[in-house]
């Protein structure tokens, strides 16, 4: 079967939510492993560095022993798999639009979220395993995240949506590292009323549940 190597933070969570939105159940479509990254499990396991050379999680991992890492491709993937619910877009041009919010979203708000977090709060665990900033650079890099989904509250306006007027990856995405953030202490910036109002609306939906549970 195959199976979800996984663990804490957003990049796993990501690709849980979207197989949650997908139908696909756990202990039946897939098997999950989890990794405890606190402790740094997921380096010190030659295992799982033999699958994911990074050591980062997720790593989807095939029935015929290929392994798939980054969470984005990993959910591609699944769409591929399983076309209904559509969430990357029917047509190229629905495609395009889909990723053209995800990859902005990607390079604008993640990378300085994440970049910013690990020099910050997450230093202790960060900084033993990896390069991060300076804690300045770090507390600089985490405010323009903050004014990145200032300009995504814009761009959200009245809408719960950021493309094609239905859920997509795209707001999965969003909504994933908004609840990244609210783990690790952050708060929407003041002003963002639209974002208050799109992670109350999906904190309804299924994949929402994947963000209460203890791991
Ligand atoms: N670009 C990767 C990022 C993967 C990543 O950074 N995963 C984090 C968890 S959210 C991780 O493995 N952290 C622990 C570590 O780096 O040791 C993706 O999209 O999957």
């Amino acid at each position: 079967m195959t199976t979800l190597h996984s663990s804490l933070g957003p990049n796993p969570r990501l690709a849980r939510m979207f197989m949650v939105e997908k139908g696909l159940v756990e202990g039946r479509d897939f098997t999950r492993v989890h990794y405890d990254i606190i402790s740094g499990q997921n380096r010190q396991d030659a295992g799982y560095v033999a699958r994911n050379p990074l050591a980062t999680t997720p790593t989807l991992e095939l029935d015929d022993g290929t392994c798939l890492t980054e969470s984005w491709p990993i959910c591609e993937y699944i769409e591929e798999l399983h076309p209904e619910p559509n969430l990357f877009g029917t047509t190229p041009v629905e495609r395009a639009t889909v990723r053209k919010w995800a990859r902005l979203f990607d390079q604008e708000v993640v990378v300085p979220m994440t970049m910013g977090f690990r020099a910050t709060t997450g230093r202790p665990m960060f900084a033993p395993r990896m390069s991060v900033l300076s804690e300045s650079a770090g507390a600089e890099i985490f405010a323009m995240a903050d004014e990145k989904w200032r300009l995504f509250d814009g761009f959200l306006g009245e809408s719960d949506h950021i493309a094609l007027g239905r859920f997509t990856f795209a707001d999965l995405m969003m909504f994933a590292f908004a609840n990244f953030g609210f783990t690790v202490g952050w708060k929407l910036p003041e002003g963002t009323d639209n974002l208050a109002r799109f992670v109350a609306t999906h904190n309804q939906r299924p994949c929402a549940g994947v963000w209460k549970e203890a791991e």
